[in-house]
């Protein structure tokens, strides 16, 4: 049985999880990290050195890094509806999953939501946060420009492409920044919302973050 380590209120764990939903895979879920601990144990870091949550094990295969993850339960589950052996189409959703990580989440993950409301206000750098509120501001148009023509990211239905940067609307849309009017990702993320594994596991209240920094 699949085994999947992470709190649920973590947002890389939280895309694994929704993926794990929409393939509909049996799992057994270990709460770790966070208040949970478990991840500095000797156990847990002999299947992620960097004792960071996510992690699965597959049947004996370990797998670390969320978006390894989504890449491995696609290909191995997902055949047909998530993953595609043809390399030229499998990289139409697999170059949204890493504009995600590498620009989305940066800007909007680490630089507004950690640089925002999990760090206390008082050390708050808001020239710096507001710089990231900028940013998301680009990105947001951008995908709103991109969602014009289409429900997801890559056309007609869900893909990976959607699960990196949808996971982040939850939050965009629930802390108190100022965001542009973005039509078509506010439809995007209504469409997403009446999808059950999108309400049960990234529509996870996040209060217990604000103004910490500890994990
Ligand atoms: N690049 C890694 C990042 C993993 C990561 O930083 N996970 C965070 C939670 S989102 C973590 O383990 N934090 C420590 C904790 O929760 O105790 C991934 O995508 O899996």
């Amino acid at each position: 049985m699949l085994k999947v380590w992470g709190r649920r209120s973590s947002f890389n764990l939280q895309k694994v999880m929704w993926l794990v939903g929409e393939l509909g895979l049996a799992h057994e879920h270990i709460p770790a990290g966070g208040d949970f601990g478990l991840n500095d144990t000797p156990e847990f870091l002999a299947m992620n050195p960097h004792g960071r949550v996510p992690v699965i094990d597959d049947d004996g295969t370990v797998v670390w890094e969320s978006q390894t993850i989504l890449r491995y339960l696609a290909a191995k589950y997902g055949r047909g509806r998530f993953w595609s052996d043809d390399p030229g189409e499998r990289s139409l959703a697999e170059r949204w999953m890493d504009w995600s990580q590498a620009s989305l989440q940066a800007d909007f993950l680490i630089g507004v939501f950690w640089g925002f409301y999990r760090t206390p206000e008082a050390q708050r750098n808001m020239p710096a946060v507001n710089a990231r509120i900028r940013a998301c501001t680009r990105h947001f148009q951008l995908l709103d420009r991109i969602l014009a023509d289409r429900p997801f990211l890559c056309g007609d239905s869900l893909t990976l492409a959607d699960i990196p940067a949808g996971t982040s609307l939850y939050r965009y849309f629930g802390i108190d920044i100022e965001r542009p009017p973005v039509p078509n990702v506010e439809a995007w993320y209504r469409r997403l919302q009446e999808r059950p594994a999108y309400r049960e596991h990234i529509m996870v209240p996040f209060g217990e973050l604000y103004g910490r920094l500890d994990y």
